[in-house]
């Protein structure tokens, strides 16, 4: 089928529709989004509200409003049974599992917020679970949300950039779609993104290079090397500070995105989250020939024992993940 658009896409066959109900739910709610953000200090929306999220972060007025936006339109997805956001400390039942099973969304609403007031790119991430066999009958837990990103049956991020782009997986490769504003249609503009096996890029904050792991050292320190070094080639260093935005290029054009545990805080795996963060971007990065490493194993293999649990972050090109896999295990 030649699918010229996100609705195209999602009627194919191969998506069971009450799951397509769901994406084009959270594509729906990403076109406000889009439109809010774009609006800016021109519109009401811009500024922090004074009150902070779960995770103890300041609170934009556009976090909340996201929140909002996506809760109110992928709560009429029928096949929806609850909700959980980085915005939420706890989750949002929406109905009964039914006894043909239901999905799970969880989202952080509009990371990088504290790009807004500087007009860098910020985005929408997402990620949907199954419902446990045993859950039908009954409304959802947050236990049933507890589940290894292996387990994620779809997973995408909404970037606002130049363009507002959808990146997309359901298990079958990746695809982009570049949101037309004059029709607010999203047209498919990339049906199989592909990551670049080798790369000459990385992304991390090197503001914290005396607290990282020695792997992690050794990695950047032979990339900053170049090729006087043991790498024989020079590389760019990139940080948007926006991981959906520095995520977007390792996609696009290779590279690696790091967020890895350091010594600042020795008991936190990382800053940023597992479950709606960390692991739909690693469905994403594996599924475009990439791949995700926790400093342990694969992210997408990680343990969950919390909601809001960090982890530790490094993902991309697959031959620059092997090499840090080798040094964490020398
Ligand atoms: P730092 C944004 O606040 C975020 O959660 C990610 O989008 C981004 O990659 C990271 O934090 C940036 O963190 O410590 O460099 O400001």
């Amino acid at each position: 089928m030649s699918t010229t658009n996100l609705a195209a896409y999602l009627s194919q066959s191969s998506i069971p529709p009450r799951l397509a109900e769901v994406l084009a739910a959270v594509a729906k709610g990403c076109v406000e989004i889009s439109a809010q953000v774009r609006r800016g200090a021109a519109g009401q929306i811009m500024g922090a509200l004074g009150s902070e999220n779960v995770q103890g972060e300041v609170q934009q007025k556009l976090d909340v409003l996201s929140n909002d936006i996506l809760l109110a339109l992928c709560a009429k997805a029928e096949g929806l049974s609850a909700m959980a956001s980085e915005e939420m400390e706890t989750i949002h039942p929406v109905r009964e599992v039914g006894p043909e099973g239901g999905y799970l969304l969880l989202f952080d609403p509009l990371d990088g917020s504290s790009n807004i007031a500087v007009n860098v790119s910020i985005g929408t991430i997402f990620s949907i679970l199954p419902t446990p066999a045993d859950s039908s009958g009954r409304a959802v837990t947050e236990a049933d949300f507890l589940q290894p990103g292996r387990h994620q049956v779809a997973a995408g991020y909404v970037v606002y950039g130049p363009q507002t782009q959808m990146v997309l997986t359901v298990g079958d490769g990746v695809c982009a779609f570049t949101l037309d504003p004059e029709c607010d249609d999203w047209v498919l503009t990339n049906p199989a993104m592909a990551i670049p096996a080798e790369t000459k890029e990385f992304a991390i904050n090197t503001a914290n290079t005396r607290h990282w792991a020695a792997p992690v050292s050794r990695y950047v320190e032979e990339c900053l090397a170049g090729v006087e070094g043991p790498r024989g080639k020079d590389f760019n260093m990139r940080w948007v500070a926006s991981m959906v935005a520095d995520v977007h290029r390792v996609i696009t054009r290779g590279g690696v995105f790091m967020y890895p545990w350091d010594k600042r805080e020795p008991n936190r795996p990382g800053k940023l989250r597992l479950m709606y963060e960390a692991n739909p971007m690693a469905l994403l990065v594996e599924q475009a020939g990439g791949a995700s490493f926790d400093g342990v194993g694969d992210t997408l293999d990680a343990e969950v024992t919390s909601l809001h649990q960090r982890a530790s972050v490094m993902m991309g090109s697959k031959a620059e993940i092997a090499r840090l896999r080798d040094y964490h295990a020398a």
